[in-house]
């Protein structure tokens, strides 16, 4: 397996996010990936290889250009307010819920700032732009190579910040650049004409179905907690099944808050049955291991060997399979997690 790996992730360095009523230290550091560099190195899964530059006429298909425009400038923009904000992270602090208007272009940062998110746990460094595109230029590449002829059955996008909350013009959830949607989509322009996106994190991939929520072209399926008591909260219930051509190309799956693994693999297994039906071409996990037991945001109850026959059930389809990594915070299981998923794969 093709392993490209974001060398500019560590870029994206957020200091405090909101939550909880509090300042704390962000979950999403740079040492998660190292953990799982490491791992992956030790145990010899998958070869490592670094993206070409990202192709800007996709990303600004899979997201508005004034977004990419505005995320491409926004520290700048901090910065040039007030010199002495280079030590301060950019977090958003007001946003125009229903009944204000989205159609008005305030100059004000903290209001476009606002425009263009949806929470206060996600910040924007100096590094951010340049690890999120670094990272979107991972997903497209895993993604031309499982499509190239000859090419490896399997491919991953090793990189962070992650990307299924962010949606065509919003950031959120730790996430900028939605690289299981750019991966997707790189695998349509290849001329997969089915492709599946199987979001198995512990959070609904909100900005994953929104993307693609009225195209039947690309289905979308997420495994979550429940959005009731979980992260996003305003999305991923099991009635959004998509709109207009989308129409049946959505699924969601909430389960419950303490779900174990015998549960968990049964949704699992529905999961790929969906998938199946569709007779997808070409394949897409989001792969977020904060299922585990230990994660400290999550409350699902996976134990890492659980992961080895997760990886084992997702090739089961033998469908050629884009990896990219979302979220787990549990950080010094995190390597081992996610080789066991990839050592499943392959066998
Ligand atoms: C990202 B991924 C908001 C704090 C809530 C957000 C969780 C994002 C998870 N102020 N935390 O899906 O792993
Ligand atoms: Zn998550």
């Amino acid at each position: 397996m093709l392993i490209y790996h974001n060398p500019a992730h560590r870029m994206h360095a957020g200091r405090q996010e909101m939550f909880r009523g509090r300042l704390v230290p962000c979950h999403e550091a740079p040492e998660r990936l190292d953990h799982v560099l490491a791992e992956l190195r030790r145990r010899s899964v998958g070869e490592l290889c670094t993206p070409v530059v990202a192709d800007m006429d996709l990303v600004r298909r899979v997201h508005t250009p004034r977004y990419v425009e505005f995320l491409t400038h926004a520290w700048g923009e901090w910065v040039a307010q007030d010199p002495a904000n280079a030590e301060v992270d950019v977090l958003p602090s007001v946003w125009p819920v229903r009944g204000f208007r989205h159609d008005v272009a305030p100059t004000n940062f903290a209001a476009r700032l606002g425009l263009f998110s949806f929470d206060s746990g996600t910040p924007i460094t100096s590094g951010t732009w340049e690890a999120a595109i670094t990272g979107a230029a991972c997903a497209i590449d895993a993604a031309r190579a499982v499509s190239s002829t000859g090419g490896p059955r399997a491919a991953m996008a090793l990189t962070r910040p992650p990307g299924h909350h962010a949606g065509t013009d919003h950031f959120g959830g730790y996430c900028f650049l939605n690289n299981a949607a750019l991966a997707a989509e790189t695998l349509r322009d290849a001329g997969a004409q089915r492709v599946a996106v199987l979001d198995v994190d512990y959070h609904h991939g909100n900005g994953t179905q929104s993307i693609f929520y009225a195209r039947s072209d690309v289905l979308t399926v997420s495994i979550h907690g429940d959005p009731t008591t979980e992260y996003p909260f305003f999305l991923g219930y099991a009635d959004e099944r998509g709109q207009d051509a989308g129409e049946g190309f959505n699924v969601n799956m909430p389960l419950t808050c303490g779900t174990d693994f015998e549960g968990w693999s049964q949704a699992l297994g529905q999961a790929l049955d969906t998938v199946r039906r569709y007779r997808a071409d070409a394949l897409v996990i989001a792969l977020g291991v904060d299922t585990f037991e230990g994660d400290p945001i999550s409350r699902f109850r996976l134990r890492s060997a659980d992961y080895l026959q997760v990886g084992q059930a997702l090739a089961l389809g033998g469908l050629p399979t884009v990896f990219v990594l979302e979220g787990g915070y549990a950080v010094a299981e995190l390597g081992t997690n996610v080789a066991n998923v990839l050592e499943g794969f392959c066998g």
